[in-house]
């Protein structure tokens, strides 16, 4: 019988904060932007005591200041969340040969062959505590959808089984946004069709939602509220990233025309993306100055996207962190990262909104 766990940091960008400032351990701390409320960036992650006042990630710093404003603004350090992560993804891959990354802080393992998986969990999670002070929440079950559904059911610091015989149960009450790919505009499409929990979603004839959304959808919507998938855990998905640059015909410290090449290349990124059916987990802008000294950023994205959008908007923030310019630029280059197949990722972000700070 298969059996695969998933693993969820809790408020992973504020739990490596709360670690660097101790003091802010129990205190309602929000990662975003540069940190300053006043100016126009998203909530990254917010602590479970900012959550207690409404915080949620992808809302304006602004608006999570009004509703807390005692609440501790951080600048959301990203060189260090993708350290601590892939020194999280390293203690995974000494549990399970199988291991798929699945964002910056959950990833999948096939327990299969263990003796005893709630077991290895617990020791798992020990090892991550030691490792990294850093708590996590884990979920067990038949397939990555029922595992995932787990992790998320007693966050945080959760350990939860989740078996088919409970799926209705626990699961059929929740709203369908908690399905993996079901966003708002989905979500929204649903509730004129009167259907709002998972379980109205699984009692609607498969024939309906496949009118109602296209029919690779409407089954996978389907399946998914009847708690059945069958998709592989992939762990040996290549390449792991695709880049693309252009050079300007002359040297510029034009903004505009930056971003006009980072659209370009986006969007050509975008659709070798979708030719070869995966999804990035991160993007890097490059720029090689006209003394031929080069830079890049990064910015990871919470989940594994194929959207336009949301990876030019990671771009641009990215290239936002080159100013002030000081220097011209030769070149443009973006790298689209953390490549993953795009059926065994997110279809679009697990919850609302972009993953990125919204441009300027
Ligand atoms: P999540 O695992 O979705 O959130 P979380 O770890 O902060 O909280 P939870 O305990 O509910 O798991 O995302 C992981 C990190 O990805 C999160 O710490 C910050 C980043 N992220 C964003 O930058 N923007 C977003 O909209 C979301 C949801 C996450
Ligand atoms: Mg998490």
């Amino acid at each position: 019988m298969r059996c695969i766990l998933h693993i969820d940091m809790d408020a992973f960008f504020a739990a490596v904060e709360q670690r660097r400032h101790p003091e802010l351990r129990d205190a309602p701390v929000v990662a975003g932007g540069r940190g300053r409320p006043s100016e126009r960036a998203v909530v990254a992650t917010a602590s479970y005591a900012a959550r207690r006042f409404g915080i949620r990630s992808g809302m304006p710093l602004r608006t999570a200041f009004r509703r807390c404003p005692q609440c501790r603004f951080l600048p959301a350090d990203y060189p260090t969340y993708l350290k601590v992560s892939e020194q999280i993804k390293s203690i995974l891959r000494s549990y399970s040969s199988a291991v798929e990354e699945a964002g910056v802080d959950e990833a999948y393992l096939d327990l299969s062959s263990a003796d005893d998986p709630v077991a290895t969990a617990r020791r798992l999670k020990a090892h991550i505590w030691r490792e990294t002070g850093l708590s996590a929440s884990v979920g067990i079950g038949p397939n990555k959808l029922l595992a995932k559904l787990a992790s998320d059911l007693e966050k945080p610091d959760g350990l939860t089984v989740l078996n088919a015989a409970d799926f209705e149960r626990r699961i059929w009450p929740l709203p369908v946004e908690r399905l993996l790919g079901v966003g708002p505009k989905t979500a929204g499409r649903l509730a004129a069709s009167g259907v709002t929990t998972i379980g109205d979603l699984a009692r609607l004839p498969e024939a309906t939602l496949i009118a109602l959304f296209k029919s690779a959808r409407g089954h996978y919507l389907h399946r998914a509220a009847n708690g059945i998938d069958e998709t592989p855990i992939v762990t040996d998905w290549k390449p792991k990233s695709m880049s693309q640059q252009a050079t300007f015909p002359h040297d510029t410290g034009d903004r505009q025309v930056l971003e006009a090449a980072l659209r370009e290349l986006s969007e050509g990124l975008v659709r070798r993306l979708r030719n070869t059916r995966s999804s990035a987990g991160s993007v890097s802008v490059r720029l090689r100055y006209a003394d031929f000294e080069s830079h890049a950023h990064t910015r990871p994205l919470g989940a594994p996207t194929d959207d336009f959008a949301v990876l030019f908007d990671a771009g641009r923030s990215c290239l936002k962190r080159f100013e002030p310019l000081t220097k011209k630029v030769r070149l443009v280059g973006v790298r689209f990262g953390a490549l993953h197949p795009a059926e065994a990722s997110a279809i679009t972000p697990r919850r609302s909104g972009s993953r990125c700070d919204p441009p300027p």
